[in-house]
């Protein structure tokens, strides 16, 4: 609530007409037809001895055309502390309540109008904190996520009935292997679909909360440099010394759109040195829990067994480009020996106290996560973390029947496909209980 050109105060249920016309004066009012539905009313709300509290208009809307479904008024006020609270004390005397926090959206879900996904949508729409998350937010308020969940739900439904079919009637249906090829193959495909699905995620994540970065390499290739190139500020201490960097340092950078937290990390090699060793168990601790990776090597010189220890902690989940640093002195790097080790990998030359092949090496950064997260070719969907749970343990259910359909009796194949379609069920409400829609309804505001 507070000072503003209009306010709203709005009423959902079956009291609402009744309420409303208690306190509204229009001279509309003695029109056959009044209250028309979804007509604006120009009148005043008059309190209890009649005496005028604001200049307002109001809208009846009838059930079932309304965001609730059910009978809705509106009442268009001046937007004042006291105005408001007066027109809403009078609502209350007369009948109503104050709602819940989300009251009005959890009415919706509950009288059918919107799913589970569609009513989070509004919450993400109101959270939004760019144009491309309003922008992934609509589309799951058009219902994109129900389309998407509903679709791989019916699917295993199909799936789960042949196999109960097999289950219930096995002198009637026979499992031969040809059954179970079919079995597998339609599990295979949900599970790569599941898998896309879960792929949105995490760009809907990186778009939350940015990617975490990581330049690695041994000693003075020039990780600091580059940090320092790429944020185009002199933010780390860089020096010939080889172990100059010794604790993580971090610099903010926005390019193509993705926020990236970048960490210039210590430079890796066997050290004696006690204060080098605790960088270094920083620097692989940040490596692990970074998502893409920029190993930088020196260009000028063959490449060593320092080197080598560095791409060794280069991991499966990381998203990976090789910075060959130093490109401004003689080459002595063998870089088709580095394409051969890590192929499909794009490797940069850059001369990162000169600035050169800066450009080229964020256009490689931007090319390689906008390859990752648009796998599917369709925008994020999985915007909360709950969905993106429920769809992971869907996967691993389904995993489970695949696996199961090696070895075990069908009735495992059976039980796990169950669970697959319940936990997806929880995106889009069909099998929540009272806790969770609890939970996520009071994240609401008051009035929404
Ligand atoms: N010629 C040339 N020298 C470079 C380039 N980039 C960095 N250097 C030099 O390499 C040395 C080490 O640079 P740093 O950026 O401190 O290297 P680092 O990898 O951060 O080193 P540590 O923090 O010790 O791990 C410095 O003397 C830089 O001037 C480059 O592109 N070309
Ligand atoms: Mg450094």
């Amino acid at each position: 609530m507070g000072e503003g050109g209009i306010g709203i105060v709005r009423m959902s249920g079956p009291d609402a007409f009744r309420i409303a016309r208690k306190i509204f004066f229009t001279s509309k009012s003695n029109q056959p037809d009044f209250p028309r539905s979804h007509f604006l009313y120009h009148g005043y709300i008059v309190d209890g001895q009649g005496d005028p509290i604001d200049e307002v208009l109001l809208s009846f809307m009838k059930a079932p055309h309304t965001y609730t479904r059910e009978d809705t008024v509106e009442i268009n006020c001046h937007s004042g502390v006291f105005t408001l609270r007066l027109i809403l004390d009078l609502t209350i005397k007369n009948g109503a309540r104050l709602a819940e926090p989300g009251e009005f959206t959890r009415r919706a879900f509950l009288n059918g109008r919107i799913d589970l996904s569609r009513a989070e949508s509004i919450l993400h729409v109101i959270r939004a904190r760019s144009a491309e998350g309003v922008k992934q937010a609509a589309l799951n308020l058009q219902g994109r996520l129900y389309r998407k969940t509903t679709g791989i739900r019916d699917s295993i439904i199909t799936t789960l009935a042949r196999v109960d079919a097999v289950i219930d009637f096995p002198e009637d249906v026979e499992a031969d292997l040809l059954f179970f090829k079919q079995v597998k193959d339609e599990l295979e495909a949900i599970s790569r679909t599941l898998q896309e699905l879960i792929a949105t995620a995490e760009r809907g994540r990186a778009y939350r909360e940015g990617i975490d970065t990581a330049i690695v390499g041994r000693p003075n290739v020039g990780k600091s440099s580059l940090l320092n190139a790429l944020l185009r500020q002199q933010r780390a201490i860089v020096h010939d010394m080889p172990g100059t960097t010794r604790d993580l340092l971090e610099g903010y950078l926005l390019i193509g759109g993705y926020p990236l937290r970048l960490i210039d990390t210590a430079g890796i090699h066997d050290t004696a040195n006690p204060v080098e060793q605790i960088g270094i168990t920083r620097t692989k601790e940040a490596v692990a829990a970074a998502r893409l990776l920029l190993v930088v090597l020196d260009g000028s010189q063959p490449l060593q067994k320092a080197d080598e220890a560095v791409m060794d902690l280069v991991a499966e989940e990381h998203k990976l480009i090789i910075v060959v640093n130093k490109k401004d002195l003689k080459p002595l790097l063998n870089i088709s020996a580095l394409e051969q080790r890590f192929p499909g990998v794009k490797v940069v030359r850059t001369a990162a106290i000169a600035g050169e092949g800066i450009q080229l090496l964020e256009e490689s950064i931007v090319e390689l996560l906008d390859q990752s997260f648009t796998s599917s070719g369709e925008p994020a969907q999985l915007l909360s973390m709950r969905h993106e749970i429920a769809a992971k343990e869907a996967l691993v259910s389904v995993k489970n029947a695949i696996e199961a359909c090696e070895s075990r009796p069908l009735e495992f194949v059976s039980l796990e496909l169950r669970e697959a379609w319940h936990k997806l069920g929880e995106i889009t409400g069909d099998t929540v209980d009272d806790q969770l829609l609890d939970k996520i309804f009071s994240e609401f505001c008051i009035g929404k």
